[in-house]
């Protein structure tokens, strides 16, 4: 017996290492802030996190495992974003460089500029070349420490592309150490075949390919862009049945140039996340806190759009509607694949403090895509780790333009 305890103990000093001599934010809310206590230890097994604590406190059964030394660097979880339109094909510098050189928006347009113009592009691409200009993008993500990654379609518009989008999506976790989930986003714009035809494009094209997604395994969530100049609430409403007939998570863009009540219609479908939200009023807040509905804080986008209507941060805070920050990494209003800078505007833009930021870009992200294992540093989650080269986690939001990443552990591989 003794020595069948012997050994079971010996496997599990095999399976297991430690990291050690390390500052260590767990994220864990409620407790210190950054939910740091002190902890300078932390056991991986397999994939999970084992155990987090003082080293002198080191449970015995973990004694001969192999340790690496981090020389006194910060440990957080594995960096979240959670709100990308990571694949797409062209890019908009060329309409980028006309309006800074004074064309108007007409101008711009009619030389097939904006979204409609991502739309052509996505099409013309293959499920190769989708993957291979994503993966430039989600390399830079990687390499900043990101361990999950949402990416939404949106940029097909027809049922050949929309699943074209999500397969590529798929693909690049093959491709590299992250876990991506997939969220159909066939509700971002009207395609011009359908133009001013809304009711008509969900009808023949976005729910039933919602339906096509579904059955093949494509979709995680499902989003919708709620605005004037893309859908009407009852429209998305239409999209939101769809997906909970079918059990799906649902999020949503609203609120981001006008307040159409888009966060709390999400809401009442107890939506994982409300997107941008600038223009979210109290009522609005009110209801995604009710929900237990995130708050996805989108800096980049309102930084390019020059936008000047700040989200209602003092009254989600108020509310304790949790926050999370993202770099909504998209060809138009937020061509950013820097979740630090993120986290950076979000700070000095919008006032949300360091420690906001980093719990928007793990905890709360975590909450946003509605993964219960990660996020935060504690026993039985997933070994995901981002381990930096400051001293304080201040740091991270307060430079521009610097990756102090040492090192990322994904699933217990460092
Ligand atoms: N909100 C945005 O800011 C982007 N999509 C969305 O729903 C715009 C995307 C683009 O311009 O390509
Ligand atoms: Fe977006």
């Amino acid at each position: 017996m003794r020595g069948q305890v012997e050994s079971l103990l010996r496997v599990t000093a095999l399976t297991a290492s430690i990291l050690t001599n390390c500052t260590i934010a767990t994220m864990a809310s409620g407790q210190a802030p950054y939910g740091m206590t002190g902890q300078d230890a932390l056991v991986m097994d397999g994939a999970a996190i084992a155990w987090v604590g003082r080293r002198h406190d080191l449970p015995e059964e973990y004694l001969d495992a192999p340790i690496t030394d981090l020389a006194g660097r910060l440990v957080t979880p594995g960096l979240i974003d959670c709100h990308t339109h990571l694949v797409f094909g062209g890019h908009r510098a060329v309409e980028f460089e006309m309006r800074l050189n004074g064309a108007s928006y007409e101008e711009v347009a009619r030389a097939g500029g904006g979204i409609i113009s991502t739309v052509t592009d996505t099409r013309d691409a293959s499920e190769d070349d989708l993957v291979a200009g994503a993966l430039p993008r989600l390399d830079a993500l990687i390499a900043e420490g990101v361990t999950t990654v949402e990416i939404k379609s949106g940029y097909g518009l027809n049922a050949l592309v929309e699943l074209r989008m999500l397969r590529a999506a798929r693909r690049l976790a093959q491709l590299r150490p992250v876990t991506v989930k997939t969220t159909y986003l066939g509700a971002h714009a009207v395609p011009p075949e359908y133009a001013g035809q809304a009711d008509l494009y969900l009808e023949e094209v976005c729910i039933p390919t919602l339906h096509a997604g579904h059955e093949e395994g494509l979709i995680d969530a499902v989003d919708a862009f709620c605005e004037g100049i893309a859908f009407q609430p009852a429209q998305v409403t239409r999209v939101f049945e769809a997906a909970a007939a079918l059990g799906l998570p649902v999020k949503i863009h609203a609120e981001q140039l006008s307040n159409l009540g888009g966060a709390a219609l999400a809401a009442g479908f107890g939506a994982l996340s409300a997107d941008h939200i600038e223009y979210l009023d109290e009522a609005g807040v009110q209801a995604l806190a009710d929900a237990g509905t995130a708050a996805v804080i989108l800096p980049g986008a309102f930084y390019t759009l020059r936008e000047t209507q700040m989200p209602p941060i003092d009254l989600l805070r108020a509310h304790k509607v949790p926050m999370a920050v993202a770099t909504d990494a998209n060809p138009g209003s937020s061509p950013m694949t820097s979740l630090l800078l993120a986290m950076n505007m979000a700070a000095t833009l919008f006032r949300m403090t360091p420690e906001e930021t980093l719990a928007g870009a793990t905890r709360n992200a975590a909450l946003a895509l509605g993964l219960a294992d990660r996020g935060v540093i504690a026993p039985g989650m997933r070994a995901d780790l981002a381990i930096w080269d400051v001293s304080i986690p201040a740091e991270l939001s307060y430079r521009m333009g610097f990756n102090p990443l040492y090192a990322r552990v994904f699933g217990g591989v460092m």
